[in-house]
């Protein structure tokens, strides 16, 4: 068994031992920076917040999951469209074998459609994982550089969704508040917090950047997209993440209409319509209910308008782009 750090061995970029101990586990999240604000306390692991239990659940991924070249895996931050780019890559990877009127999205949400690499689902294991046969879509709120160091050698492709920052926060403020009984942390609060880039997955930037750059080096295998371009073209996008997935749409469904039908079954307009996403929920590794409601809110493009200040948008605006400056990503 590995030895757990001391605190004063201790620091933000630290390695964690590998084969920690269940036991020992607590112990060395103890040793991590602590920060609270949101609606849990949250860790400094690897230069990212996140809750403390995640942290064993990351590193257990590094010693278990095993990337295929086949795989494909939906990466996002929290509140940036993952349930949408969850729906659209399943949509889109199994219309072989599902008919748009009698498809699983009709009766699941789309966020147990697709497993999270990190965070076994209710009542599943990390093994699962490894039951499911290739090619497997799977998805992941993690950082690039948390990602098992294989997953960018094997050649499996990672699909990134990032959102505005400024309507990826108000997502994020809201689920917050609703997410854990009694939360009521004030909008100001919450806004200061994502500006230090201390907001769970985040810093934001930073997690944006890391999938940024690594499309740009190789965009085979690394596709960025943003929640803006899937709102106002999103056939288009539809088109280009099913070519990219190697499923490109033939004639014969183009002239079917299937990018339409894709983007309808997925729409926050049906999804919201669906019984299955207005009721029921399930009990996370946390203890948290998450309802499956509380993945759809508005699913609006600038929504931010509605809750910020003129002089905290021009704030917020000018952290992003210092942040992002010289990478050629903006917003
Ligand atoms: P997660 O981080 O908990 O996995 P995620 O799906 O990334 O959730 O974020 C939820 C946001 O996506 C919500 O945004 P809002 O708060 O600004 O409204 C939700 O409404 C939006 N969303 C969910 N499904 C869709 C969809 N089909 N189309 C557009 N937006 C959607």
């Amino acid at each position: 068994m590995a030895s757990i750090p001391s605190k004063s061995e201790e620091s933000a970029t630290k390695v964690p031992p590998e084969n920690v101990s269940a036991q020992n586990m607590e112990v060395f999240i103890s040793t991590l920076p602590t920060r609270e604000g949101w609606s849990q306390p949250m860790v400094l692991y690897k230069n990212y917040w996140c809750r403390p239990h995640l942290v064993g659940m990351i590193m257990l991924l590094q010693d278990t999951f095993e990337p295929r070249r086949d795989d494909i895996i939906l990466a996002t931050q929290p509140k940036c469209g993952t349930t949408w780019l969850k729906a659209l890559g399943f949509a889109i990877t199994n219309r072989s074998r599902h008919s748009f009127r009698d498809h699983p999205l009709l009766a699941s949400n789309p966020q147990y459609l697709v497993p999270f690499i990190e965070i076994p689902d209710p009542g599943r294991d990390h093994t699962y994982l490894e039951t499911l046969s290739s090619p497997r879509l799977l998805s992941t709120h993690l950082p690039l550089s948390m990602l098992p160091a294989e997953t960018s050698s094997c050649g499996c492709r990672i699909v990134y969704l990032c959102r505005e920052p400024k309507d990826a926060f108000v997502s994020r403020w809201h689920f917050e508040n609703k997410i854990v009984k009694g939360s009521n942390i004030e909008l100001d609060r919450a806004f200061d917090m994502f500006c230090q880039g201390f907001s769970p997955s985040g810093p934001f930037w930073n997690h944006c950047l890391e999938y940024w750059k690594e499309s740009l080096a190789r965009p085979n295998e690394v596709l960025f997209l943003k929640y803006e371009e899937l709102k106002s073209h999103p056939e288009e996008v539809v088109r280009q993440l099913a070519k990219f997935l190697g499923v490109p749409l033939t004639e014969e469904e183009e002239s079917s209409g299937v990018a339409k039908e894709v983007v309808k079954l997925c729409s926050f307009e049906n999804l919201t319509s669906l019984k299955v996403n207005q009721t029921g929920g399930v009990y996370h590794g946390n203890k948290i209910y998450v309802e499956n409601s509380v993945f759809f809110r508005k699913g609006k493009v600038g929504d931010w308008a509605n809750h910020m200040s003129e002089e905290m948008a021009e704030k917020i605006d000018r952290v992003i782009q210092e942040k992002l400056s010289g990478s050629g990503l903006a917003f």
